[in-house]
């Protein structure tokens, strides 16, 4: 199984270096405007660098080596933990970052905030790739500022050869916060997502709350429930927890998002007994659903050369092969013929109706925004 995943990939690569997936070089071409071709942004005059600031291990850097050479723009590449670190880092006022990949919610914050640039999807032909239960999703309507990258859920991963698990498969996020339960698996260790709207999110689904809600009683309870639970708890991390503490086994649990553990699965796949170390939950009571998102800071001084990485980015082929990287299942309609099968299988990247049915988006809270700060602030500071 894995030779053949390391063939398609090498085909991939191959495909990939053929044709050049944003057509030939920017300078060279006639612009067409309208035209649904990687051609239509081409002849914009392409900065020498861009400051392209992500997640943690989202992205085959490959493809961004492959965009450096085609194009001669010098990538800059920083990556992030949360939103809220994102968010941070651009009210403390840092002006270098062109490119950034908020969620669904912090667009909406980003975007009252004025912190980010409009953009004009006619500039990104490769826009027409994206599937329509993308576009123009409420928290940016009419893709106004930014374009759908990669999409997933929150739940819970767990060791398959775990034997309490094996007896208890954990379906219910009360394997995150009931102490009896705890007690069972702790020492092996437990590993939560570091991240103020997740951690939350997942203990307020568990009361049975929504998410989002701004009710100081319900968030006071979901407090509680957390600072019970985290004595239990060895690592907050969301940062790269999948090759860190999933992989080499240095965790038995983790809250956790479908990607990563998708990556901890296929990396500890055994071709003789044909499965991993790591499955994947969606627990019963309902989790997070979340789409991650391209856009442009409003300070940004390189919109041509951003939105022509963003058309790169679009690009079936190396949509697929963010995909083929990350494990996060792609809106990318046009990039599923050259998503691993494997992948487009893997109910827990890319999720079945019923399971669908039991997610939830997080969304702005505005001004009640402070609710969250101070619950994670009363999180971390507790011993
Ligand atoms: C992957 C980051 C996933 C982003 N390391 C979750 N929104």
């Amino acid at each position: 199984m894995k030779k053949l995943f390391l063939v398609l990939l090498l085909i991939l690569l191959l495909a990939a270096c053929g044709g050049g997936p944003g057509g030939p070089a920017a300078d060279t071409e006639e612009s067409t405007e309208g035209d649904t071709s990687t051609e239509a942004t081409s002849e914009v005059q392409l900065a020498d660098e861009l400051s392209v600031y992500n997640w943690s291990e989202y992205i085959d850097e490959e493809k961004i080596t492959e965009y450096e050479e085609t194009y001669g723009v010098d990538i800059i590449y920083d990556t992030f933990a949360s939103n809220e670190d994102l968010l941070a880092k651009l009210q403390a006022g840092a002006e270098g970052y062109d490119v950034i990949f908020p969620s669904d919610y912090m667009v909406a914050i980003m975007i009252d905030l004025g912190l980010l640039a409009e953009i004009d999807t006619a500039d990104i032909p490769n826009f027409a790739n994206i599937d329509p239960q993308f576009v123009g999703a409420p928290f940016d309507p009419n893709n106004d500022y930014c374009v759908p990258y990669q999409w997933g859920t929150t739940g819970i991963g767990y060791r398959a050869d775990n034997e309490f698990f094996q007896e208890n498969p954990p379906d219910s996020w009360a394997y995150l916060f009931e102490p009896d339960l705890l007690e069972q698996y702790a020492d092996e260790g437990i590993n939560v997502l570091n991240d103020p709207r997740e951690l939350p999110g997942a203990a307020l689904i568990y009361l049975g709350y929504n998410p989002n809600t701004t009710n100081p009683d319900e968030l006071n309870e979901a407090r509680d429930l957390i600072l019970t639970a985290k004595p239990y708890w060895k690592t907050f991390n969301s940062e790269d927890y999948d090759n860190t503490l999933l992989i080499p086994g240095e965790v038995t649990l983790t809250q956790g998002w479908s990607g990563d553990v998708a990556n901890a699965y296929w990396n500890t796949y055994d071709d003789e007994t044909e499965d991993g170390d790591w499955y994947y939950s969606i627990p019963e009571e309902g989790a997070v659903k979340w789409l991650d998102n391209i856009c442009i800071t409003a300070s940004s001084e390189r919109y041509d050369t951003a939105v022509h990485f963003m058309n790169y980015l679009l690009d079936a082929e190396v949509g697929a092969a963010i995909t083929n990287f990350t494990y996060y299942a792609s809106p990318n309609e046009a990039a599923k013929e050259f998503i691993l099968p494997e992948i487009l299988e893997d109910e827990s990247i890319f999720p079945p109706p019923e399971v669908e049915e039991k997610l939830v988006w997080l969304t702005e809270v505005g001004e009640d925004a402070f609710l969250y700060d101070e619950l994670w602030t009363a999180v971390k500071a507790s011993q």
